[in-house]
């Protein structure tokens, strides 16, 4: 059975739960003691060199990083459904996996480690990240249902976790509408699951 080294308040976790619960697949999940400094002991460190979670373990192979834990698990338990062929659909997925590893991780989710956790960040820089990307991710919204076009994804996945969250991080949500109605059309998928600090 695949193995989810994991912790529960992670929003990178999340996209994987997201996903590994809407494709139906079970697992086990490892739970990493981040205070405990799990994630720097050399068993873990084997299988993520960069000490982070999420990681999967499915049989022989350890994948590290939430989006390519996303792509792994859609290309290979998906089908079409979820990891289409189309190069132009594809390559719209990819882009908002990028964003949700740099400017969300820089923005909503930079923000919710400082105003939950203290952790010290440069305020000011990520609010304006978090801004630019909300209002783009708006703009988005307006004209589609879903984050990279007419059906669901992974991109969605991996962008909405992090949005979710960011109130615990000081982040207003009601000046985006779009982004609202798109929580709620996330939150009917067969198999959506949710998390602490999620108000759904
Ligand atoms: N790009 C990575 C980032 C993972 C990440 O930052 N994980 C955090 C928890 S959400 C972590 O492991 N932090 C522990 C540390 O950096 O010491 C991903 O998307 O999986």
């Amino acid at each position: 059975m695949m193995k989810l080294h994991e912790v529960a308040l992670s929003g990178n976790c999340h996209k994987v739960r997201l996903l590994l619960s809407m494709l139906g697949l079970s697992y086990e999940s490892v739970a990493v003691d981040l205070a405990a400094g799990e994630h720097h002991t050399p068993a873990y460190l084997a299988l993520n060199p960069f000490g982070e979670v999420p990681t999967l373990v499915d049989g022989d192979v350890a994948i590290r990083d939430s989006q390519a834990i996303l792509v792994y698990l859609a290309s290979c338990y998906g089908g079409e459904r979820w990891w289409p062929q189309d190069p132009v659909r594809l390559a719209g997925i990819v882009g908002w996996l990028s964003t949700a590893a740099n400017e969300i991780a820089a923005g909503p989710n930079s923000l919710r480690l400082h105003h939950k956790w203290g952790r010290s960040i440069d305020v000011s820089r990520a609010e304006t990240i978090t801004r630019r990307t909300l209002n783009v991710i708006e703009r988005t919204l307006e004209n589609n249902r879903w984050i990279a076009g007419d059906d669901a994804s992974i991109a969605d996945l991996a962008v909405y976790p992090y949005l979710a969250l960011s109130p615990e991080g000081g982040v207003e949500l009601a000046p985006y509408p779009h982004i609202l109605r798109w929580f709620g059309d996330i939150r009917l998928l067969e198999g959506y699951v949710t998390m602490p600090g999620m108000r759904k």
